[in-house]
């Protein structure tokens, strides 16, 4: 049987901000997206639990949580995405250690392969997961839910079940008992109108879901649509995770203090990601084989340059050396000034395994 997990952090956005200003601990932290137009407009991109219970949510106008958080102490926050991404590819550099498959599906949430790691023993998975929110706490001092179960959907809803920092199994013999008294909402997929059609046919929990006829679904959602319901509500989608692009690699970006096509301005930038990502190839047991450099330009396009080498390399020379070689000829191809920078290694392999020790001792 396969065990899937499914991390998702707990208010991810305002929780960073958190992190990064422990002032705003327990008073209402409300995360902005400004549209631009007027003072307030715009929309709340999400906000901590202390602001949920006034009734600030992710989507409202910037205007209406105002009027809900009136006469208390709040703070309303701009939204920074670019260190959300970079507090994110750090949580999933952790998260990797722990599956033997990782699919990262957003900012914040991947589903992990932990079948083998676990010895398809729940027990197992819910220790190892548990040491995974440990460390992520430790490194990061953020919290995430998490979920295990036998499907990926059970997993899904699995990790919104306890929230904020929560850790929910559900294993066969629970699925009747704990997923199949939900709403069929909980179903991810299954928005207002789906729920209203379902509702209408008196199918209002995921166990009413599981035992309805499949014909009938059939008739109404179509064959893809009508399976898909039928399954993840039975525990038995057969979806799993997916190695994805960013996780076969790592990547450091910095903002350049002013916009320059200089190598001697740029450089300094330069060796301090190669430290980094040299650093996070030794914690993490892995070597590369490829080293890229992509700058973003003054106009907000990107251009790239990567080099795959014979021999894979962590440490901070080598990948420094090829990014040294790599710059000029990034900076030959631009005519507009650099605004940030990043280092990225790519073709992941584990160190173990691999025969040439050199750079493992070096
Ligand atoms: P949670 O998981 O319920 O504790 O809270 P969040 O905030 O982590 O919610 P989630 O997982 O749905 O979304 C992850 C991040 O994505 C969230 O921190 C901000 C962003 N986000 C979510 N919904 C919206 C939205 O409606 N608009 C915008 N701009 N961003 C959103
Ligand atoms: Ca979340
Ligand atoms: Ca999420």
């Amino acid at each position: 049987m396969k065990i899937i997990a499914c991390i998702d952090l707990d208010y991810f956005y305002a929780q960073c901000e958190e992190v990064l200003n422990p002032d705003l601990k327990n008073k209402p932290v409300v995360v902005c997206m400004y549209s631009g137009r007027g003072k307030e407009g715009g929309a709340v991109a999400t906000c901590n639990y202390v602001a949920r219970k006034y009734g600030v949510k992710s989507g409202i106008a910037i205007t209406r949580a105002k009027q809900l958080l009136k006469n208390v102490e709040a703070y309303f926050i701009p939204a920074r995405l670019e260190l959300y991404d970079q507090i994110s590819q750090r949580v999933m550099e952790i998260v990797k250690k722990y599956a033997d498959t990782l699919e990262i599906v957003s900012v914040d949430e991947a589903f992990l392969d932990i079948t083998s790691r676990s010895e398809e023993d729940f027990n197992k998975a819910e220790n190892l997961m548990r040491r995974m929110k440990e460390e992520i706490y430790e490194r990061e001092k953020l919290t995430c839910s998490v979920g295990i179960s036998f499907s990926r959907v059970i997993a899904k809803i699995a990790s919104g079940l306890n929230k904020p920092n929560g850790l929910v199994v559900i294993a066969p013999e629970d699925l009747e008992s704990k997923i199949w008294p939900l709403a069929v909402e909980e179903i991810p997929g299954i928005g207002p109108r789906t729920k209203e059609i379902l509702n209408k046919l008196g199918i209002l929990t995921i166990g009413d879901l599981a035992k309805a006829n499949i014909m009938t679904l059939i008739q109404i959602f179509g064959r893809k649509s009508a399976t898909y319901l039928k399954l993840a509500a039975e525990g038995k989608d057969k979806e799993e995770p997916r190695e994805s692009e960013e996780s076969k690699q790592y990547s450091r970006m910095a903002t350049l203090k002013e916009n320059t096509l200089s190598l001697r301005d740029i450089l300094p930038y330069i060796e301090e990601l190669c430290k980094d990502i040299s650093l996070t190839l030794k914690q993490n047991g892995k070597l590369a084989k490829g080293v890229g450099l992509t700058a973003i330009l003054e106009d907000l396009t990107t251009l790239s340059k990567n080099k795959t080498l014979d021999q894979p390399v962590n440490s901070f020379e080598k990948i420094f050396e090829v990014a040294k070689e790599l710059l000029p000829e990034l900076i030959s191809k631009s005519n507009k000034l650099f605004r940030r920078i990043s280092v990225r290694v790519f073709n992941l392999v584990d160190i173990t395994g691999v025969k040439t020790l050199e750079e493992f001792v070096s």
